[in-house]
């Protein structure tokens, strides 16, 4: 079929003769069957090989139109993309799914089934590496001249399985399935370095770099296709070559550098493996963007006029001194306009101000992989101790030093703000705690750098194709407008009295509690009722998180009921849904602690009609989105000060669920913009949590005034959840008690208990919850991603739509 001037780029996939007859080619391509003998797997290749050609065709004009020479482009460096299932999006996104529904029933199949094969992209760990994708489907939509840079792991965020209790971590080969949106780019490939010395040092501009080790990395990009136009982005992903070629074993020493997301790093080797997968990153992707720069026919004299990057956390810290490697060696630029140059280019985004996430690299180790990237490195300490000594007391200068010397280390944190020329954090909260608590001294230097960007999700991915039934409620309601305008969700405040429309509201929910429950039943084996409410805490397991806190109280539930004190309670089911990191093990005993409990309470007649616990095993974007859609009440209940943003709490408010949480975070915004009437904050705040630690924080006199605490404690010492072994908890025991409760869950319990109390009595009335569930919808249009990376293009970025 021949497109006409004018047609959307998909719209000939509409045509459903057409569509037939381009499946059935590749079918017969691909697996030399027909319609009448093909089978699901088989219409799953044709279906790949299809959906890659019109992607990739559409790619190919996105990125000639970038780089015709009219557009600041922004490169995204980021070492996560927790895309999930992508073919789904992408149908959704092209406005063709039902064209292919259609297509497909005529040969007899099910569409859903044949995406069932499609492996999900978990190339993160969490709440940084979806942020990444939720931006690629702002950017695409936005039409905006956008390039992704990652890696390709051989093995995404592995499979949690629970055994006995307890999580175990099974290798999640996804990259031996075929994926629609993968294409793999054998001809673009880069030669990355790695040690030796450095010679002939007369300046820094003359020095040169003998490596002593090459490794070759070709890209795999994966494309995504923004909604209702003709804009496919391309992530770009390396893939370090196997020097190894056996199975990758995470147990096993690793070589090969890109085998798996962000290997154990506590051992020398992990550091450096580590280390070198930070440094493909960010020299394949910068050798790759100075290619595309050279395509634009701009002079290199203006790359910082056309030329964004932006740095997702300290991991693609590398750029830094490596663009002025390149603008040096390559391009004769002296040291001062090199730096200049990359310092316009480089914004840095920081997403948490944990101390363990701010990485610190060994000095050893950084000179014996990349000596050339130290001695600039050294360049730019040196420089900016001279600024520094002119304002910040000796005493302090230690916090403010890129290169500790005493301490051995390089500090990536304080080198993404000083060499980068804007620090943005990611809420309201913490860009001020980044700005006048962590990083003031730095911050005072350069007043105008540090700046807020809200974190914000997209409502294609989380409502749109997530909770297809809420959304086609919506539309139905107020049009469509809301899927490229959130704030449109604004109009839904019309109806929160209706009954007539609360009734549909709450039917949706019922539906999806359906779908929810079948998973559980099929994940766990537990069969619960539509009854009871859906209360969701499914994040990474940290103890800031606190799902400890969380398991803690659901014990109390459990102590009220079985004591016959069960007044003004309501039938809850408490899920949890998360993946320890495989070398934590405090983390690793809060699943196990919950799971057993869940064992206990689900297997107690007691609590038959009022409490439910269930641990969702392998949680990823796919369970969450089911589970979204069915929860009623979100645990948000961090300690405050210590999550960054949060985008889960607004992919649930989005769907309707009511917060409970601690004032953290874009919870903050969140109560903002629902109104504090239809949240239910409790707990210190951030100032709180500062002012106690500060004045000395002891734990045992809270513990020692609080009895029902202690109860719940002894139960868990004694082994009440687990057959009298007295052992079993003692990593998260010990973490509790031996750390002085640092994660402040002794002063916060009574205030969450009694809030968790007056959640129920409001679920009591009906009426008044589904409400503020529509309430809390409607008012979640700041929370778009298309917010979020306006703002960015703005401020940061200053890039504009795509000029063709
Ligand atoms: C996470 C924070 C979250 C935040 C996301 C996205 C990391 C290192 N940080 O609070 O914990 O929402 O980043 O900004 O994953």
């Amino acid at each position: 079929m021949i497109k006409k001037e004018g047609d959307k780029m998909f719209k000939h996939l509409t045509n459903q003769k057409y569509l037939k007859e381009r499946l059935s080619f590749f079918l017969k391509d691909t697996t030399k069957k027909t319609p009448s003998n093909a089978t699901v797997k088989d219409w799953y290749k044709a279906f790949v090989a299809m959906l890659n050609d019109e992607l990739i065709d559409t790619a190919d004009i996105t990125e000639h139109n970038i780089l015709n020479g009219k557009n600041k482009m922004m490169a995204y460096l980021s070492m996560e993309y927790l895309l999930g299932k992508i073919a789904n999006q992408s149908l959704v996104n092209m406005e063709v799914k039902e064209s292919f529904q259609k297509a497909f029933k005529s040969f007899g199949v099910d569409l859903e089934k044949v995406l069932a094969y499609e492996p999900s992209t978990q190339l993160g760990n969490g709440g940084l590496g979806r942020l990444a994708a939720c931006f690629f489907d702002s950017l695409a939509t936005l039409n905006y001249p956008a390039f992704g840079y990652g890696l390709f792991y051989r093995c995404g965020l592995y499979k949690q399985e629970i055994k006995n209790g307890k999580q175990i971590e099974n290798p999640d080969l996804w990259i031996e399935k075929e994926n629609p949106a993968v294409d793999k780019r054998k001809d673009i490939s880069y030669n990355v370095y790695f040690g030796g010395k450095i010679e002939k040092k007369s300046s820094i501009e003359g020095m040169v770099w003998k490596p002593s080790e090459i490794v070759k990395t070709t890209a795999n990009d994966i494309l995504l296709a923004g909604y209702g136009n003709e804009t496919v982005l391309r992530v770009r992903l390396w893939e370090a070559e196997r020097k190894d070629k056996s199975a990758p074993d995470i147990k096993k020493t690793i070589t090969n550098i890109t085998d798996f997301l962000y290997p154990p790093d506590m051992t020398a080797e992990g550091k450096r493996l580590r280390l070198r997968q930070e440094y493909v990153l960010v020299s394949a992707s910068i050798q790759d963007l100075f290619e595309r720069y050279k395509k634009t026919g701009l002079p290199i004299t203006k790359i910082s006029k056309y030329l964004a990057v932006q740095l997702n956390d300290t991991h693609p810290t590398l750029a830094i001194p490596e663009i002025i490697r390149i603008l040096m060696q390559d391009y004769g630029f002296t040291y001062e306009d090199a730096y200049k140059n990359m310092y316009d280019i480089c914004a840095y985004t920081n997403h948490t101000l944990m101390a363990e996430a701010l990485e610190k690299i060994g000095i050893d180790l950084f000179k014996s992989e990349l000596p050339y990237h130290f001695a600039i490195i050294e360049r730019i300490n040196n420089d900016w101790m001279k600024k520094a000594m002119e304002t910040v007391a000796d005493w302090k200068l230690n916090k403010v030093k890129i290169i500790n010397y005493e301490k051995n280390y390089v500090n990536s944190g304080n080198l993404c703000m000083i060499a980068t020329h804007k620090v943005n954090g990611v809420a309201a909260l913490h860009s001020k705690l980044l700005k006048k608590k962590e990083f003031s001294l730095i911050s005072e230097i350069f007043p105008r750098k540090f700046i807020n960007e809200t974190n914000g999700i997209t409502q294609r991915k989380w409502l749109l194709e997530g909770n297809p039934e809420l959304a086609r409620l919506i539309t139905k309601t107020i049009g469509d407008g809301w899927i490229t305008d959130l704030y449109k969700l604004k109009k839904l405040l019309k109806y929160k009295n209706d009954p007539n429309f609360i009734e549909k509201w709450y039917r949706v929910k019922q539906e999806n509690k359906l779908k929810l429950l079948d998973m559980i039943k099929e994940d766990t084996g537990y069969k619960f009722s539509p009854d009871f409410m859906v209360d969701s805490q499914i994040k990474r397991i940290h103890e800031y998180k606190r799902q400890f806190l969380n398991i803690l109280q659901v014990i109390d539930r459990y102590n009220r009921i079985i004591d016959g004190d069960i007044e003004g309670l309501q039938p809850r089911i408490c899920l949890f849904a998360g993946k320890a990191p495989s070398t934590y093990d405090v983390a690793k005993d809060i699943v196990s602690l919950i799971n057993d409990v869940a064992k206990v309470v689900n297997n107690d007649k007691r609590c038959k009609d009022l409490l439910k616990v269930v641990f969702i095993p392998n949680y990823n974007i796919d369970k969450a989105q089911t589970i979204i859609s069915a929860t009623e009440l979100s645990e948000q209940i961090s300690t405050a000060g210590k999550e960054a943003s949060g985008t889960g709490n607004m992919k649930f408010a989005l769907n309707g669920a009511l917060t409970i949480g601690t004032l953290d975070g874009a919870n903050v915004e969140i109560k903002e913009n629902v109104g504090h009437k239809n949240i239910f904050i409790f707990g210190l705040t951030a100032k709180q949590v500062y002012n106690i630690k500060e004045k000395g924080y002891d734990a045992q006199r809270y513990f020692n005034n609080n009895p029902r605490m202690q109860r719940i404690i002894d139960q868990i010492l004694t082994g009440y959840f687990c057959n009298g072994d007295t052992e079993k908890h003692k990593t998260v025991m010990h973490a509790f008690f031996n750390n002085n409760d640092e994660y402040m869950i002794l002063p916060d319990f009574d205030s969450y208990v009694n809030t968790q109390l007056s959640v129920d009595k409001v679920y009591a009335n009906q009426k008044i919850w589904w409400k503020k569930s529509i309430i809390n919808t409607a008012n979640c249009g700041f929370f778009s991603s298309d917010r979020t990376i306006k703002s960015y293009a703005k401020d940061i970025w200053k890039i504009k739509e795509i000029k063709e």
